[in-house]
């Protein structure tokens, strides 16, 4: 209890209603940042070193954001041992420890969390001579001006385990995105099984290895085709292209992280208004981002499109660069498409498909360790899992909301788990059978071709996906790679297995606008509508494992449950059979309930929106 002092703050007036918000879930803590955020960041330290020394000194990484919330807003997310989501035995702890006032309440709930055994150890090392340090934490900031505070706050907890010289080795990550310090986390731990020779422990070089991975995915691809005779103008895609992808950093930390890295010319511009680096924090997602694209389907905010080319590939970050929407709009006409979450995985999926088919094909043997399948949640469109299970005969699961649920569900059943969530949180993981095979292939010799070539192709575009959790520049990278390569992979899983030549027109895609409308046209949305309702959320309880089941209250269930069938027994103007869904499920991170509700037709094609289509209903 050394870190009295910080645990209580006279300011705080620890009332009911403060209590009952202060809970740790998926998006970790996260509120105003106050001085109740304040004190939280001190017991979030002091969890964060303990959880370390609990795991003999492995690091443990703290995450200081709010993501794509206002920038008065600010919040705390721990990442375990192994780069991911904190264990989930430890959140309703680590919840109550944050209500707490009391310092020695608070010591006492905290330690609670580990084993009388590492008590006793922690009491001996308060009496040993200074050594090698006994706990490691990362702390990585977003650029909002609460920051700074907060980790003094939260770095005081952490050293308050030890005494000063024996203690606590604190790694300040300084301005960074969220996905690097759960990818630094994991590879100060020694994880990262994809990772090539030249990664080191610094986000410099970590996000470095996306362009690398990028221009070597697309140089692999240029010389499986070359070597197939498949002649085309295969441009460098280094040099500068006449269209670059327009980034909506949102104001936030990916916008620093960008400026530091060494973007090949012309591969991307930024799209936000210029502002000076220390103002942006306070302006951090406010009218653009990739909340603000996929919940107002609006094009982020921009003065003028003066010198602006008429056709526009934007691709929204998050604050903390965790999330990535895309869209396309017309500068001209101001006609724009929302590319989200579902269709980004949709655009990956249909490259990697292509991708694995073709190694198999030529190496059968590894079919087994590259299972691709894709999770997604219930507010994924209707006609995004409806392409994925039909058109692309890719096996799609449904996990509950909240990366942690999509993950896990992915590492348990696929080899190549891709999974998303609409609002734009995913990645793609690869079992350790797939890394083996990755691996291997790609260390065949250069004389089989084009085996060498298509194992480094695929291997480099697995590359660019995080371990761990969705890297939001990382996905830019993936998704401009499928762009420009996935019409050339998806001739060769056609013509190779077939015995026949790839056609004479195949080529990397020499038109990104082409390429752009092939994606937005691959399949239509179904009409849907995301509400938030004003209730109390206490009141609503979902099914565990289906948060699309409410439990109670019963009445609104079954009413629910009632419009949700008559509206399955109507049919369309056009006679066609109606397919609707419609759920209720309490925010985890906001005081609301959340109502979904989506229209599609039984053939998959709409017309209209859901008000015209159930014009008759
Ligand atoms: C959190 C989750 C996000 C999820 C959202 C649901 C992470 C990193 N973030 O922001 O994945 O979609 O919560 O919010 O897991 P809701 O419970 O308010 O609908
Ligand atoms: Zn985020």
């Amino acid at each position: 209890a050394s870190a009295v002092a910080h645990f209580t703050s006279p300011q705080i007036q620890w009332t009911d209603a403060l209590l009952a918000n202060i809970t740790y879930g998926t998006a970790g803590f996260r509120r105003t940042a106050d001085p109740v955020l304040e004190s939280i960041a001190t017991k979030v330290g002091v969890a964060a070193a303990l959880r370390s020394f609990a795991a003999g000194g492995a690091a443990v990484g703290v995450m200081i954001t709010a993501s794509h919330n206002p920038p008065q807003d600010n919040g705390l997310k721990i990442i375990d041992t192994q780069g991911q989501m904190l264990e989930a035995a430890w959140e309703p702890v680590l919840g109550q420890a944050a209500r707490l006032a009391d310092a020695l309440a608070v010591a006492d709930s905290l330690l609670s969390l580990v084993d009388q055994a590492t008590i006793e150890r922690l009491r001996q090392a308060h009496a040993a001579p200074p050594g090698q340090p006994l706990a490691r934490v990362l702390v990585g900031v977003d650029n909002r001006p609460s920051c700074p505070g907060l980790k003094a706050a939260l770095l005081a907890g952490a050293r308050s385990i030890l005494p000063p010289g024996k203690g606590v080795e604190l790694l300040d990550m300084r301005s960074v995105t969220t996905p690097a310090v759960h990818w630094a986390v994991a590879r100060a731990n020694g994880l990262d099984p994809l990772a090539d020779r030249e990664a080191t422990l610094t986000p410099a070089t970590y996000y470095a290895g996306f362009q690398r991975h990028f221009d070597a995915f697309l140089a692999a691809t240029r010389d499986v085709l070359r070597h197939l005779g498949v002649e085309g103008p295969a441009r460098p895609v280094s040099s500068p292209t006449p269209c670059p992808v327009f980034v909506d950093h949102a104001n936030g930390v990916g916008a620093t992280v960008l400026e530091s890295m060494h973007l090949a010319p012309g591969f991307c511009q930024i799209y936000n208004d210029p502002l000076p680096a220390e103002q942006r924090g306070s302006v951090v997602n406010a009218g653009c981002g990739a909340d603000f694209v996929k919940s107002k389907r609006l094009p982020p905010g921009r003065g003028s499109f003066a010198g602006l080319p008429p056709a526009l590939r934007i691709a929204s970050l998050d604050g903390d660069g965790d999330r990535l929407i895309y869209s396309s709009l017309s500068t001209t006409t101001r006609a724009f498409d929302i590319l989200d979450g579902d269709r980004i995985a949709v655009l990956l999926l249909r490259l990697m498909r292509s991708l694995i088919a073709v190694v198999v094909h030529l190496r059968p043997e590894v079919a087994a360790s590259l299972r691709l399948g894709f999770v997604q949640t219930r507010y994924a469109n209707g006609a995004s899992t409806k392409y994925t299970r039909e058109v692309l005969g890719v096996e799609t699961l449904f996990a509950n909301s909240g990366v942690k649920n999509l993950h896990a569900l992915a590492e348990r059943h696929f080899d190549v788990g891709v999974y998303f969530e609409a609002n734009g949180h995913g990645t793609v993981l690869f079992s350790p059978a797939a890394c083996r095979a990755l691996l291997d292939l790609a260390a065949t010799p250069a004389d089989q071709a084009p085996l060498h070539h298509a194992a480094r192709a695929l291997l480099s575009f697995s590359r660019l996906f995080n371990q761990f959790t969705g890297d939001g520049i990382g996905l830019i990278y993936a998704v401009e790679a499928a762009l420009r390569a996935q019409e050339a992979w998806r001739a060769l899983a056609t013509c190779l297995p077939a015995g026949q030549g790839i056609p004479p027109g195949t080529e990397l895609a020499s038109d990104l606008d082409v390429e752009l409308r092939r994606w937005i046209d691959l399949y239509r949305d179904w009409p849907s509508h995301l509400q938030s309702l004003k209730l109390d959320r206490t009141k609503f309880l979902t099914s565990p494992d289906q948060e699309d089941v409410l439990c109670q209250p019963t009445e609104v269930a079954q009413a629910l449950a009632a419009e949700v069938a008559r509206l399955n027994g109507l049919k369309t103007r056009c006679g066609l059979p109606l397919v609707a869904r419609a759920f209720v499920r309490p925010s985890g991170t906001e005081d609301i309930v959340r109502l979904f509700t989506e229209v599609g037709t039984a053939d998959g094609t709409v017309t209209g929106d859901l008000a015209d289509i159930c014009h008759d209903a």
